[in-house]
């Protein structure tokens, strides 16, 4: 039983292959590759885990899952946050050959059922500390799930029992190495969030690609303070980099200075992966006094997710003392970083360049055409590792790829005459909170679901420290207030990023010749509100 995915032309498949990007090596090769090592793979709190017990620990938990009945071409839901038993589960999963979705740990029901209901997991591995699994109620609606474990619970359903209990001769059963090892989550900008399936073959170049360009080695001591499910931390070149170079990662539960400031001295860490907003706020820490000495040993800081301001990027040498590289990526595949060798001008002012010599990236007009150096327009890519296909979404796929492949990820970019990119806005109906990102037709469709409710629009608002921030714009029956909404989308079961920031109601809903809503002309008078 092998999972659908849309597949890479059998050309394009034979010239990855010939190039050596596709190696043909399942994703557990990261880890079983240094199955003897005595080396610390990961800390997390007080608990370090070599390489040798973290092979051990998953195979004791696939062992545990197989005499369950979890087998080969199954999928799982996973929910759990930044802990050793994350990647001890991600090895067990890959081992078995079951392939699981990582959901992030901000995410709740409606995130959850929305995975759920696409690939019918027949195991669910969360944790009891999340809200949504203090008891079993949210469980008993996931009709598909047979098998579940539970991080903080005693008894059968036990993640930490399943993980001690000793495996005897267990055989891993990964899939083909050019078959689907698991789900990477899109950031969206639809109604219903969408699967992105990464086979062994792309991911694995995707992480090896990346310890060349950041030169991740078995030195390296990288702090994972970003939600380690999210593919930026899990693979650019992130936790998965680490372990493929033998290194270790060291697990912080959220990227404020108060708790990486004293990880990064005490484990002497040399890299670490944030999000702008994160760092705004180590700056401002440090400016309040904070000692960038705890930061002594921290050699390079990688910073993606959302757009980087050059001024911001621009004091990160002077005040925190490393080196900056800039990372544009996206769990669809396509990966830029700025070279660690690049001048100081290229590495503030520009978003980096495709990892691979593979990657085909070009900028079309809104006819399709491409455009010359420095024009702004459309990404277009397809390569190595950028997906061809979401999972089960045959009407979405028709409007996201190009007849030739080429994925459309909805941002407007130029490139340079050197082959570097710039992130100069965005098309597709998503807001960029801080690097965390929210569908607005997922919030909108959600809104509408309130009885005074007659005409939602989600826009974004600017906003200095996230960038962006979201303004629900509604049209009602009755007077609605912010908190109203938000506990209302609250009980809908979203991520709490997700809420909107700020509610104005309004008579009408400005539209656009073609009758769509003006997000345009919204998001101008919202500004100038903002300013009066
Ligand atoms: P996701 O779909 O959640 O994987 O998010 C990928 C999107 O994040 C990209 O398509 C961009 O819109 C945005 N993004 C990621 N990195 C950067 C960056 N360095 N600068 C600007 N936008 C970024
Ligand atoms: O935002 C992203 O999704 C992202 C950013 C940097 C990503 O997926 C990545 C690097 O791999």
């Amino acid at each position: 039983m092998t999972i659908p995915f849309t597949r890479w032309p059998e050309a394009f498949a034979c010239r990855y292959r010939e190039k050596g990007y596709w190696q043909d090596l399942p994703l557990t090769d990261i880890l079983t590759r240094h199955a003897h090592s005595d080396a610390t793979a990961v800390i997390d709190g007080e608990r370090p885990l070599s390489y040798r017990q973290l092979h051990q620990a998953s195979n004791n938990l696939a062992c545990s899952l197989q005499a369950q009945g979890i087998a080969r071409g199954q999928t799982a839901l996973v929910h759990l946050g930044n802990v050793a038993e994350f990647y001890i589960t991600l090895f067990a999963l890959l081992k078995l050959g079951v392939a699981p979705v990582n959901a992030l740990f901000s995410h709740q029901r409606s995130e959850l059922t929305a995975y759920a209901a696409q690939l019918k997991p027949a195991l669910l591995i969360a944790d009891r500390d999340h809200a949504l699994f203090a008891d079993d109620a949210f469980i008993r609606t996931l009709d598909s799930v047979r098998v579940v474990l539970l991080r903080g619970e005693q008894g059968e359903h036990a993640l930490e029992a399943a993980i001690a209990r000793p495996a005897d001769n267990f055989v891993a059963t990964p899939t083909p190495a050019g078959e689907v090892a698991f789900f990477q989550l899109s950031g969206g900008s639809t109604g219903m969030p969408k699967l992105i399936p990464r086979t062994h073959n792309d991911y694995y170049y995707s992480i090896a690609r990346s310890n060349e360009i950041c030169g991740f080695t078995a030195q390296t001591r990288y702090l994972c303070a970003l939600p380690a499910a999210h593919n930026y931390p899990m693979s650019s070149p992130g936790a998965l980099g680490v372990f493929l170079a033998q290194g270790c990662v060291v697990l912080a539960a959220d990227p404020s200075a108060t708790l990486c400031f004293p990880l990064i001295e005490k484990h002497q860490i040399t890299v670490t992966a944030l999000v702008p907003p994160a760092v705004s706020l180590w700056l401002q820490a440090i400016a309040e006094g904070a000692s960038n000495a705890q930061l002594a040993s921290l050699k390079l800081l990688q910073v993606g997710g959302a757009r980087l301001s050059a001024t911001l990027a621009a004091r990160i040498p002077a005040e925190i003392g490393c080196q900056l590289q800039q990372v544009f990526g996206m769990a669809e595949g396509l990966v830029n970083y700025t070279r660690l060798d690049d001048s100081f001008d290229r590495i503030i002012h520009t978003q980096g360049r495709p990892m691979c010599p593979d990657d085909e990236v070009w900028v079309a007009d809104e006819h399709g055409n491409r455009l010359p150096p420095d024009h702004v327009g459309r990404l277009m890519t397809r390569g190595p590792y950028t997906f061809r296909g979401y999972f089960n979404s045959p009407e979405h796929n028709a409007s996201a790829f190009d007849v030739d492949g080429f994925y459309c990820s909805g941002d407007l970019i130029s490139i340079d005459g050197q082959g570097y990119i710039t992130v100069q806005g965005r098309e597709k109906d998503q807001i960029n909170r801080g690097g965390e990102k929210i569908a607005a037709e997922e919030i909108e469709n959600l809104l509408l679901r309130h009885e005074s409710v007659i005409h939602a629009a989600l826009v974004s608002l600017e906003d200095s420290l996230l960038g962006e921030k979201s303004c629900a714009c509604l049209v009602v029956k009755a007077p609605l207030r912010a908190v109203a909404v938000r506990r209302f989308l609250r009980e809908q079961g979203i991520a709490e990023f997700k809420l909107p920031d700020r509610v104005e109601c309004l008579e009408t809903l400005p539209l656009t010749p073609v009758g769509k809503v003006d997000k345009k002309q919204l998001r101008q008078w919202l500004a100038e509100r903002t300013t009066a």
